[in-house]
This record gives structure tokens, C-alpha cells and sequence, in this order.
């Protein structure tokens, strides 16, 4: 017999993952809110958290708490919907755990074991964000960030971050490779792999840093190619996405979910960073590269894509939305999985159609106060003339 509470715990448990989701109440034509995140801690199996015993746990205590479930890759695989969450455990560390559903915008459930990553890397105190990605050599890779303490500083919190390899063919069993080199650039995060070869390479967008926080004089999204994926080493990263002074990306930003391949390019969801008197403010901003020279910026509507808003604004680090995952189907439907404040998980769902005419129809930043009213006047003008005809035909 198990301790009474296990069952209480558990019915709760089946009812935050059984429960239905529907849109929000929120427009603005781009993309649909889904009202319940699609994990929390939560979510988290008791099993993983309690020890059952009875004999060692008479108080049914949490042993191996969970903080938070949060920043996931996303894939589909044989007609069912993955998230790989990083989820932190309450001693800080984070890992990986693989949540399946049925269904893109809910009912995702762990399975039994959080992902054992082969230990080959013994410098390695933290991994967490992981990008999957569907390559078109047959496996299914993940890039994620490596974390160690960074030993030749004083400073007991510096930190050093590479980017770790994986590859699986199952979600299940996950072969290790060496952790990305990048010639150039001391420290790498939000690294992510293209599906697609680029002139006969694993084609790499990376996130040049000088520092574990700061990107120093790293100038916005990078990337780089190399032969071997076993032993990746890029020689040379080419700025794509750049940081803007007073835009979105002017503190920092870095690559989000595995760009979306479309006929007029491939889209990129990343995250762009700014410095406020409240700590750092994170938001999702979207733009697109040219479908053969991958590096090549073609279309950056101004602003974010998703900004944290409401209940999203707050966690454990407030004021953050950050995607590293997104499913595209086969009907065109997009979903772009997002954590809130580095603590929970949610779901914003669009179509191919919208996000086209959304990165190549919104106006770009005009990077100067007035210039943008400028070109908010042009539309002003233009709709007034468009509401003053609808009014002569009647229509208003
Ligand atoms: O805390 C916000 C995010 O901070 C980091 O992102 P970046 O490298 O762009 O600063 C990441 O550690 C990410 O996990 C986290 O959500």
C-alpha cells in the first residue's frame, strides 16, 4: 500500500495534464495564445520526485524536488508531439526530460526516465536548452549548452558555456559527440544545427560571447560550417541576425527554434534582450535568411514577435519569453513552444501562411523616433483614405 497523499497528488496531477486547452483571449493576427502552459513543474512524474517506500518516506516527503520545467526542444516524430524540457531540479542543476502528447497544445506527459546523457565530459556541471533538430543525414541531433566553472577566474560564480552534441534516431537512446569548437569566440550558448547540408556542411547558427553573461563584442547571431559533425569545429562565424542600438537585440540575442524551411526562405524565431531599470527583458522577434546562402539576412520586421505578457511576465526570472522549439506540420500549421520567466512552458500556434506575410510584410525597424512615426503616418494616411472611401460607399 502507498501513502494516501500519492493518490491525492497523483489525481491532481491527471487533472493538470488532462485538462483541455483552448485559445486566449488575445488577437493580434499573427499568432493564437493557448490559455494553459503546456508543462509545469507539475508535470514532473512523482516517482521522480518522491521515493513511494512507505518504510523510508513515512511522510511522503518530496526527496528530489523540481523547480521548474521550462525552455524546451520540440519535434514531431511518427505522428506524436516531443518537448525536450530542461528542467531544474531544486539543487539548481538542470536536465533533460522527454514529455510526449497526441496532440501539439496539450496532454504532454514524461516518460519514465529524464534523458542520461553520456557522461564524457567531466568539467560539465550544467547542460540545459536543448535545439532539436531533424537532419537531413538521417539523425536526430540536439544541441544544448554545456556549462563548467570557469577555472581561471577568482570568481566563484564564472561559468564557462560550450555547446554540447547529441544525436538519437528514438528520443531514447543518445549518442554523444565532441562539444562544438568555435575558433573565434571563447564562449558559445544558443547554438543551434540547420537540418539541411550547406555547401556539403553541417551548417551551425552560434552565439558568439566574450563573457558567460555578456556577449561582449559578439555582434548578434552567428554562422559557421564544418566537415565533421563528430568533431565539430567552425573556423569562421559570420554575423547574420546583428544587435541594434535601441532595438529589441541591443543587449543580446541568440538563435531560438530550428529555422522553419519555406519557399521564400527559412524562418528564424530567436529571442532579443535589453537592459531595463527592472533586469533584463527578453522577447521573441522573428526574421528570415536567404534559403541557399543561409547566413544571409533577407527580411527583419521591426520589434518582438512575442513579448511576456500578463501571468507570463512573472517566475523565477521574470520578464523572460524564450523559444528553443517549434513544430511545423505537414497541413502548414506552426506551433512555437515558449517558457515564460524561465519557469513553465507555453504554446503560441500560427500558420506558414501568416508567418510569411509577417516577416516579409511587417515594416522593418526604423531604428530612429521619427522615422517610425513616419512610417506609422504612411499607414495612418493610407487607412484614413481607405475608411473615408468605405464611409462614401456606405460601409462604415
Ligand atoms: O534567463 C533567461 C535566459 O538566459 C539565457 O539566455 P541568453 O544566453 O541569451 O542570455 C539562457 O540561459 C536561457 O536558458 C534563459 O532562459
Amino acid at each position: 500500500m502507498l501513502h494516501a497523499e500519492y493518490y491525492n497528488q497523483l489525481q491532481k496531477q491527471e487533472q493538470l495534464i488532462t485538462k483541455q486547452n483552448q485559445p486566449k483571449d488575445f488577437y493580434n493576427g499573427i499568432f493564437t495564445r493557448w490559455q494553459n502552459p503546456v508543462l509545469t513543474r507539475g508535470h514532473i512524474p512523482l516517482f521522480w520526485r518522491y521515493d513511494l517506500d512507505v518504510k523510508t518516506n513515512p511522510f511522503f516527503m518530496e526527496r528530489l524536488g523540481v523547480n521548474a520545467a521550462f525552455n524546451s526542444g520540440a519535434i514531431e516524430l511518427n505522428g506524436k508531439y516531443y518537448l525536450v524540457a530542461r528542467i531544474e531540479g531544486v539543487d539548481r542543476k538542470s536536465f533533460f526530460g522527454v514529455a510526449r502528447s497526441d496532440s501539439p497544445v496539450e496532454g504532454f506527459r514524461f516518460l519514465d526516465y529524464p534523458v542520461r546523457l553520456p557522461d564524457t565530459c567531466p568539467e560539465e556541471v550544467d547542460v540545459y536548452d536543448m535545439r532539436l533538430t531533424q537532419h537531413e543525414d538521417g539523425w536526430i541531433y540536439g544541441v544544448f549548452c554545456s556549462e563548467s566553472k570557469d577555472s581561471a577566474s577568482d570568481d566563484l560564480s564564472a561559468a564557462v558555456a560550450a555547446a554540447g552534441i547529441v544525436r538519437t534516431r528514438d528520443l531514447k537512446t543518445w549518442e554523444r559527440l565532441d562539444n562544438l569548437v568555435t575558433l573565434q569566440s571563447p564562449q558559445q550558448r544558443n547554438v543551434l544545427l540547420l537540418p539541411n547540408f550547406v555547401n556539403g556542411c553541417y551548417a551551425f547558427y552560434t552565439r558568439p560571447m566574450d563573457g558567460f553573461i555578456s556577449t561582449g563584442s559578439g555582434g548578434g547571431i552567428g554562422f559557421g560550417l564544418c566537415k565533421d559533425i563528430t568533431h565539430a569545429v567552425i573556423k569562421e562565424e559570420t554575423i547574420t541576425s546583428a544587435r541594434r542600438f535601441h532595438t529589441v537585440t541591443e543587449g543580446k540575442n541568440g538563435s531560438g527554434a530550428v529555422p522553419i524551411r519555406t519557399e521564400k526562405g527559412w524562418i528564424h524565431i530567436a529571442h532579443g534582450v535589453r537592459n531595463t531599470a527592472a533586469g533584463l527583458r527578453y522577447v521573441i522577434y522573428a526574421f528570415a535568411t536567404d534559403l541557399n546562402e543561409p547566413w544571409k539576412v533577407i527580411a527583419e520586421p521591426g520589434g518582438y514577435l512575442i513579448a511576456p505578457f500578463g501571468e507570463e511576465r512573472i517566475g523565477d526570472v521574470s520578464n523572460v519569453v524564450f523559444t528553443n522549439g517549434a513544430i511545423v506540420r505537414e497541413n502548414g500549421e506552426v506551433y512555437i513552444y515558449y517558457a515564460s520567466s524561465d519557469t513553465r512552458m507555453h504554446v503560441a500556434s500560427t500558420t506558414i501562411d501568416r508567418l510569411l506575410d509577417y516577416v516579409f510584410h511587417s515594416p522593418e525597424d526604423a531604428l530612429r523616433s521619427v522615422d517610425c512615426v513616419s512610417q506609422r503616418c504612411r499607414m495612418i494616411d493610407h487607412n484614413l483614405e481607405i475608411l473615408k472611401r468605405e464611409e462614401k460607399d456606405g460601409n462604415a
